[in-house]
């Protein structure tokens, strides 16, 4: 048998990046279809962003069952022990995934992508891992998410620090005794409210550097009862068809009444309402021109700022977390959803350092000093500084299309996707979850399952009819950026200073909205209609 040539490898016809949410579902549906893909995921096991970030307190903000994957086989004999799970719940629900689906048997965990490479002779993706692992595929599927890449501010004299530190996406899988320690977190994101409010009550000392104040609102957690849900299982389906169908995803209707058409009274009965509700309500669910209108926007500012005030004892604090003069209209950012976080700063070890007032001026051996020459003295500091989001977990990526192009290259003056799924140059490449699309300016799985459908209807379209490639036409790809730059522009949510919905948290990024703004069903439509026009937009060979 020497003489035999060794065999050569059928390209597989869909590679996945990531194994998350998003690269489950791709998994799963294309395997469905009788095609053969395969998984490599830089961690070491399911999850994506719940593998990352395991730093205490990590929770979703979107309530189950909406953040659910809507596949029967998943959601008939799960149950959830509370309404925002938190990472190990997470986790199990992965681990229940796998039990069902049978999805690990085709991911190869510990593997990170660093290249891909488009061979325009043969219509295939040649794609290679850090380990040097080489896969050739038909179709590549980026399922990355939209914080893959990190960010932590490069502190001047960060590596004399002698104490421990973490960014919060890159906690340690064995977890960080911090009881007894004095901890220092920057950055008071999503991130930050959960770590800080979790470790207050066990570090001995917590020092908190706040650049801008946030807006957390309550989350109103709640523990779940089994029976409770078995009871609605009967309506789940309506559920999840119903979330995609409203403009977040997440299954709440938009109150449809401008803010100055009710009385005082009214709107604060509103407010109280919506506010004693819970989770994303009080933006979703308040006063329809808030987020276009100023004078209304600050109306609900000043709604919130009294409620934050009233938890807190001490003025200066109150002025530090929830200032007289709004630092952004409310909304422009992304809310956080809290649970006792503001209480944490009536607690007498913990401190709260305003950098607008006082900046840090670098790392000592010992802490963090700051203009005022203050040394904090620290054990451990932690990044809750955020990511480099949307964009960074492709760019990190070397990714080559046609003529050799990156697509970071393709991106440096801004994005441009078609359909907020592919980009002109790239031909059989898809992502879910990321630039002008959605993502997370809507519920995840909501998102995600719109796009993979397309995705792997589109996959389908292409090998029923013998079709080797498709490809985002130029002028198609400009018609999306306009649109999702105009939409952008529509709303106050552009006035934040440092925003990762515009980039405008990583220096240098490009400055401009990262994100599809026109709503969950908007989007569903728009994209189904192309399809439905034979992929209008695309040339298709
Ligand atoms: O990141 P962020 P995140 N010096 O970018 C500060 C999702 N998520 O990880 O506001 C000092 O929001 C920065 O300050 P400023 C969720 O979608 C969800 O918290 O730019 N500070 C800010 O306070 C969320 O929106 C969940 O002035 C610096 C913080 O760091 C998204 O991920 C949980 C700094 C970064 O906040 C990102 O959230 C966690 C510097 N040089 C995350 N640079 C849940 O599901 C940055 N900051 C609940």
């Amino acid at each position: 048998m020497s003489n035999m040539q060794p065999a050569v490898r059928p390209p597989l016809d869909v590679f996945i990046v990531g194994a998350g949410f998003g690269g489950i579902y791709m998994l799963y549906n294309l395997r469905k279809l009788g095609y053969s893909a395969r998984i490599f995921e830089a961690a070491s096991d399911l999850g994506g962003v719940w593998r990352n970030n395991c730093y205490p307190g990590a929770r979703v903000d979107s309530e189950v069952p909406v953040y659910d994957l809507s596949l029967e086989e998943l959601w008939r004999d799960w149950t959830w022990t509370e309404k925002f799970p938190g990472f190990e719940e997470l986790r199990r629900y992965f681990d229940y995934i796998d039990q069902k689906l049978e999805v690990r048997k085709d991911i190869s965990f510990d593997k990170r992508v660093v290249a891909a490479k488009f061979n325009a002779n043969m219509n295939r993706w040649e794609v290679t891992a850090s380990d040097g692992t080489v896969i050739q595929s038909r179709f590549l599927v980026l399922c990355t998410g939209f914080a893959a890449k990190p960010y932590t501010p490069q502190l001047k004299g960060i590596e004399r620090f002698r104490g421990i530190s973490h960014h919060t996406a890159k906690w340690p899988e064995k977890g960080l005794d911090m009881k007894g320690k004095r901890v220092g977190v920057i950055g008071t994101g999503a991130s930050g409210v959960q770590v800080i409010q979790e470790i207050a009550e066990d570090v001995e000392h917590l020092t908190v550097f706040q650049r801008t104040p946030n807006y957390a609102v309550p989350m109103q957690q709640k523990k779940l009862d089994e029976l409770e849900q078995k009871k609605l299982k009967n309506i789940y389906p309506a559920i999840f068809e119903h979330r995609r169908e409203t403009f977040f995803g997440l299954g709440y209707t938009p109150f449809s009444k401008n803010l100055f058409e009710a009385t005082p009274s009214e709107r604060l009965l509103h407010f109280e309402e919506q506010w004693s509700l819970g989770g994303f309500r009080f933006m979703i669910r308040n006063y329809a021109d808030f987020i276009s209108n100023q004078a209304a926007n600050d109306e609900v500012y000043k709604f919130w700022k009294n409620k934050v005030r009233e938890r807190l004892h001490d003025p200066e604090v109150q002025e530090k977390l929830a200032p007289s003069i709004p630092p952004h209209p409310f909304g422009a950012k992304r809310l956080s959803l809290e649970q006792h976080f503001y209480e944490v700063f009536n607690k007498p070890n913990v401190e709260l350092i305003d950098l607008r007032q006082c900046s840090i001026t670098e790392t000592t051996s010992e802490g963090i000093l700051t203009a005022d020459g203050v040394e904090h003295k620290l054990d451990v500091i932690i990044f809750a500084t955020g990511f480099d989001s949307v964009t960074g977990g492709i760019t990190q990526i070397d990714i080559r299309g046609l003529g050799g192009k990156s697509i970071k290259d393709k991106w440096t003056e801004g994005v441009s996707t078609n359909l907020g799924m592919t980009a002109a140059d790239f031909p059989n490449m898809f992502f879910v979850y990321g630039p002008q699309a959605p993502t997370a300016f809507s519920n995840g799985p909501t998102c995600i399952e719109i796009q993979g459908n397309w995705i792997v209807n589109c996959i389908k379209h292409m090998m029923d009819n013998d079709l080797a490639c498709i490809n985002a036409r130029e002028e198609a790809e400009q018609e999306w950026r306009k649109k999702v730059l105009y939409l952008g522009s529509l709303l106050l949510i552009n006035k934040a200073e440092t925003s990762w919905y515009y980039g405008s948290n990583i220096p240098g990024k490009v400055i401009e909205p990262y994100m599809f703004m026109g709503g969950v069903q908007n989007y569903d439509k728009i994209i189904t209609e192309v399809a439905s026009q034979g992929y209008v937009g695309f040339d298709l060979c």
